[in-house]
């Protein structure tokens, strides 16, 4: 048997280790656990290993020992290439579906065929008239019909470039995407393509496979993030700013409790509202009502919009069921460890899938279709409620403190509670405020926890750095999380922010009301990195500049998915520099980490930061990580400085 790690080395939040400590004890294994079972392979690890083909597998050792080529004669640079090009593509897969989902709903709501309203009317009629929609003689229905097609058309056209690249991209990294013929046509073209491209006897140009890749950076970006943003804002509401409260304590012991974990807000908006129709039932069962919490990003989702309260981050989603309060957990797609289900047996809570695509072996299905959502969410809900009476009383055990977080921070929110303090541009005071150096710069701290890491530590280390340098803060996912958790996301965070950014923030919050602006600022969920994005690319229009030049940064301190690196790749593309503090797995090739991680000063001749003014930093310590943001961001300031 391994040995595991102590408890303080596992997550710095104390609620974390009292429920692992509990299961622990009632002998049920969790990933932080199984992390410390598995051994790692020194081969997969640094990216050498291809199982591409039926000749291998084949792997390439280091230093020279042993064949350096794989039996088709792919040497290692190509290999790991390849397996980059690979992890970016299930990355962007993933949030292209999650866009496609969306669409489809749109689309349906828009027929009269799905349960939902158009929640923000003008969002609805901004977008199509970005997207060229001439709307003067059509209905609501007929504009949102109009939105939902073009936003399906970048599933299928086969020429042209997206409509939502043409949309969203800031105009000089468009230029830059077509000069290297990486600008995407639609999603399902280029994920195939992506797919085609990696197999065995097709490209073998490591650089020309990094190029692939970023064009999965941009399918993520443009068919993932900001297709998913715009349509859900448009359904469900663009977030406000709201109250709302962090931590496992927000399970409540007297009540109901449904976790809805996983990505897409449709089927977790109905539970939402189903919990509030059914809450009768759950009295006659002998609870004081239905408590929802949120765990991953559709925990972001609902905290945006509907301040529900959020229980845990990816790495930690077991040990809500640990609880032993937890009736049911929902999920729909992606970051579900199958391991919930072994954990839930240990207890009386029911998982439960709803996509045809994504079930779990003995977890119960109800399947979710938007045109039966009521029904659906309804069933999912009383199954709830019927299990409350089989909650074993010697199991119980929830912490009891929850922690206050500001959220709902969309780009529109902020742009308001700037035009507070400058209502004809509201762009001028932080503009203002980054010339003069009270912001040093901008960072979207973002990404996920990973149970091989300790949880919260790097998330919350990169972002203390960066507020004592005075740079603000935005942040998305599950790296939320971990910020709201140890207090970044309310005024008693305040107290880690450097003098002039502390300044900013209290100036902006008292124009809109607020003691202060919180010392940083939640954004949203995954596919909500589209509004970081939508903020920087407005910055840099203002300022008349590209995005390259902006002091921006992003950092991903404690992922575990290969959709932050898809995210990653996005920013990198616009020339923003993105830390990443767990192996990204390419160190098997100098070629390849040339590339990515290489400067401009380099003799390498290609790579990212010479081809878009942006490169990939690993770094594993946080402080480190903080520094070399930091550099990068003052080098960026000079040369802006010295343009303005
Ligand atoms: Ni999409 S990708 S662990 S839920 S942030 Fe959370 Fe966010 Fe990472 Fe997954
Ligand atoms: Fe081996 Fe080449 Fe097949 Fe990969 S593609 S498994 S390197 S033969």
């Amino acid at each position: 048997m391994a040995k595991m790690r102590d408890l303080e080395s596992v997550s710095i939040d104390p609620q974390v280790q009292f429920l692992l400590d509990k299961a622990r004890n009632e002998n049920v294994l969790t990933a932080f656990d199984r992390a410390d079972m598995m051994n790692i392979c020194g081969f997969g690890s640094t990216g050498v290993c291809c199982r591409h083909c039926l000749e291998g597998p084949c792997r390439i050792a280091p230093n020279g020992k042993g064949p350096q080529t794989g039996v088709c004669g792919a040497d290692v640079h190509q290999i790991v290439a390849r397996s980059f090009l690979n992890h970016l593509t299930q990355g962007s897969s993933g949030h292209a579906e999650h866009g496609r989902e969306v669409a489809l709903t749109l689309l349906e709501v828009a027929e009269g065929k799905a349960p939902y309203q158009i929640k923000d009317v003008d969002k609805l009629y901004r977008v199509a008239h970005d997207l060229e929609i001439v709307t003067e003689d059509l209905s609501m229905n007929e504009v949102a019909k109009e939105v939902a097609l073009k936003a399906l058309e970048d599933f299928q056209k086969q020429t042209g470039i997206m409509n939502w690249v043409k949309l969203r991209a800031h105009e000089d990294s468009l230029n830059t995407w077509n000069k290297l013929g990486i600008t995407p046509v639609n999603a399902h073209l280029e994920i195939t393509k992506a797919v085609a491209r990696n197999a065995m006897g097709c490209d073998a140009d490591p650089t020309n496979l990094i190029l692939g890749g970023v064009t999965m950076g941009l399918i993520d970006g443009y068919a993932g993030l900001h297709l998913s943003t715009d349509l859900q804002d448009i359904l469900f509401g663009t977030p406000k700013a709201v109250k709302a409260k962090y931590s496992m304590a927000v399970l409540d012991e007297k009540k109901i409790n449904i976790a809805v974990h996983g990505h897409i807000p449709m089927l977790s908006e109905k539970s939402v509202e189903w919990s509030r129709r059914l809450e009768d039932e759950a009295i006659k069962q002998g609870a004081t009502g239905i408590n929802i919490v949120g765990v991953c990003c559709t925990g972001n989702e609902l905290l945006m919009r509907q301040g529900v309260s959020v229980a845990s981050s990816f790495s930690s989603q077991e040990l809500v069921i640990v609880s032993g309060v937890l009736e049911a957990m929902v999920v729909d797609i992606q970051c579900i460890m199958p391991g919930i289900q072994q954990v839930a047996e240990c207890y009386h809570t029911e998982i439960i899938t709803t996509l045809p695509y994504v079930k779990i072996a003995g977890a119960t299905h109800v399947n979710f279709e938007p045109s039966e959502a009521d029904e659906a969410a309804q069933e999912i809900v009383m199954k709830a409620i019927n299990r409350f009476s089989k909650r074993d009383p010697e199991k119980i055990s929830i912490p009891d403190q929850t922690v206050d977080a500001y959220a709902g921070f969309s780009t529109e929110q902020i742009v308001e509670a700037l035009s507070g303090l400058n209502g004809e541009d509201p762009l001028k005071p932080v503009i203002d405020a980054l010339v003069s150096g009270k912001i040093r710069g901008i960072a979207a701290l973002v990404g996920c926890t990973n149970p091989r890491e300790k949880q919260d530590y790097g998330n919350t280390v990169v972002t203390k750095e960066l507020l004592k340098n005075n740079v603000l803060v935005v942040s998305t996912g599950c790296a939320a999380h971990s910020l709201a958790k140890h207090n970044l996301m309310n005024f008693d965070g305040l107290e880690y922010c450097g003098e002039g950014l502390k300044e900013v923030l209290e100036a902006v919050g008292n124009a809109a009301g607020l003691p202060s602006l919180p010392p940083t600022m939640h954004m949203g969920s995954c596919v909500d990195n589209s509004r970081p994005a939508d903020l920087l690319t407005a910055i840099a229009n203002r300022l008349g500049v590209s995005m390259n030049e902006l002091p921006a940064v992003g950092s991903c301190p404690e992922t575990h998915s290969p959709k932050a690196l898809s995210i990653g790749t996005f920013f990198i593309a616009h020339g923003i520099d993105v830390h990443i503090g767990v192996s990204p797995q390419l160190s098997g090739s100098e070629f390849v980490t040339n590339v990515l991680y290489g400067d401009r000063t380099d003799e390498h001749e290609v790579n990212a930061d010479k081809l878009f003014g942006g490169k990939l930093i690993y770094e594993q310590d946080p402080y480190t990580a903080a520094k070399l943001l930091l550099e990068r961001i003052d080098m960026k300031r000079e040369t802006l400085l010295n343009k303005l």
